[in-house]
């Protein structure tokens, strides 16, 4: 008997059918060749580890549009010109896609799903009307949501920023989003809530009183945590460091900046990190470590999986296909003890050349692949003696004696002073780069 993968009245992706796992030798391009949900990885399924989703925005919003030209997609969904018809159908469409591609989890802004009124009462009705139908379909499919969010970014009015605008009217018309955005996440059973900050952040510092516009930010912060947890949200929220673009600078930079922010203001009992790879790479760090920095803090959230492009410097948002950056990407997560509440969300676009439907399933499943891959990679290396070995053999100076009285605070500068005159020149340890990176590079053959 043959599943109904497909809601509404309408099929919006026709002779495209359940994409199933078929293995490693498979050569259908509508398969999975890795992510197998049920297989049993360091004592969880594939599934449980990887808790993907789709994002609304990129896949059901975007048509290809850059700044030099107009869309190159026009989907079914999208050609209707009423939005009371558009919105649903696009959500009709959406998890029909989410069904068809067997993803536990959607994301969204409030604007992706429903379309701003003319008043904050109108956008608030819009939201809620779409909201419901999410529901219903959430229900009929099974598929959950691993987080809201509010777009407080694209609306001219946003174009000083939303928190850190220095008009108070503004930042007051930011709170009205973020609430209905909270209400319409906790109505949907959502596991987490994200703040991107798209404008917080400045174009010149000779206009820009940062000092205050950042205490803003936090006081913002805080009333929204106070109003979800008032109605019943118990997830994480999340922050999304990003260095640059829309602005030239933003305050969220990158995972570290993020962290003291959090402490300083004392938000991190309740917010974590969202990191985006494309983000950590446009901070001229590597998406595996924004990941560390978050995961040794504790606030390991969430991931937003996409990748940048070397060749320049923006966010380019393409689906992850580099094995090596999901190979580091999941020993980070596996070291964490994994990634709780959060997941991967593929805030990932199709390229604009990208024209047929099927493209979207494509691209979907070479990410899901991608990361399934690096998770059992990711497993072997961290598991395997020799790589735990060099990376954490080199601090057993740490684990007796001296080092281990130092590492107890037990030490004071005069006495290292002391222990250096007496021990002489240390030895020298070699780092092994070269050889744990071949280790790692024998690994990814052999899998
Ligand atoms: C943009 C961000 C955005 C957030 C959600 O660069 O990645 O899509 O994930 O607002
Ligand atoms: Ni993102
Ligand atoms: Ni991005």
């Amino acid at each position: 008997m043959s599943r109904r993968v497909f809601i509404g009245d309408t099929e919006y992706f026709p002779g495209i059918e359940q994409i199933n796992y078929e293995g490693p030798e498979s050569d259908n391009p509508l398969a999975f060749k890795a992510y197998d949900p049920a297989r049993i990885v360091a004592g969880k399924p594939m599934e449980e580890h990887l808790r993907f989703a789709v994002c609304y925005w990129h896949s059901f919003c975007g048509g290809g549009a850059d700044p030099f030209g107009p869309d190159t997609r026009s989907p079914a969904w999208a050609k209707k010109a009423d939005p009371n018809a558009r919105a649903p159908a696009r959500m009709d469409a959406a998890f029909e896609f989410f069904t068809k591609l067997n993803v536990p989890y959607w994301c969204f802004h409030d604007v992706d799903i429903a379309w701003e009124g003319a008043s904050v009462e109108e956008s608030e009705r819009n939201l809620q009307a779409m909201v419901e139908l999410a529901k219903a379909r959430q229900q009929e499919t099974g598929i959950k949501l691993l987080w809201g969010t509010a777009n407080l970014f694209s609306n001219p009015r946003y174009m000083n920023g939303a928190a850190t605008n220095p008009n108070f009217n503004v930042l007051a018309y930011a709170a009205a989003q973020v609430k209905a955005a909270l209400d319409a996440t906790v109505e949907l059973g959502g596991e987490n809530y994200v703040f991107w900050g798209g404008r917080e952040g400045y174009a010149s510092l000779q206009n820009t009183d940062t000092k205050r516009e950042l205490e803003h930010f936090a006081m913002f912060l805080e009333k929204a945590r106070d109003y979800g947890r008032s109605i019943g949200f118990k997830g994480s929220f999340l922050i999304e460091p990003k260095p640059m673009e829309p602005m030239y600078h933003q305050y969220d930079f990158d995972a570290q900046t993020v962290i003291g922010f959090l402490r300083q203001h004392g938000l991190d009992r309740d917010f974590k990190l969202n990191i985006e790879a494309n983000h950590a790479t446009l901070a001229g760090h590597t998406f595996a470590h924004d990941l560390r920095m978050a995961a040794d803090a504790g606030l390991l959230g969430s991931i937003d999986a996409n990748r940048g492009n070397s060749q320049n410097g923006w966010d380019t948002d393409q689906f992850p296909t580099d094995l090596y950056d999901t190979v580091h990407a999941m020993m980070v997560v596996l070291e964490a003890g994994g990634l709780g509440r959060g997941g991967l969300n593929f805030d990932a676009k199709l390229r604009r050349e990208s024209t047929d439907l099927e493209d979207l399933f494509i691209a979907h499943i070479g990410g899901m692949d991608c990361f399934a891959r690096g998770l059992i990679i990711a497993n072997r290396i961290t598991n395997d003696e020799r790589y735990r070995a060099l990376k954490y053999g080199r601090y057993s100076s740490f684990d007796s004696g001296d080092g281990k009285r130092f590492e107890a605070g037990e030490l004071s500068l005069a006495d290292l002073r002391n222990l250096a005159a007496t021990n002489g020149e240390p030895q020298q340890l070699s780092g092994k780069q070269e050889l744990i990176e071949n280790l790692i590079n024998d690994f990814i053959v052999r899998c």
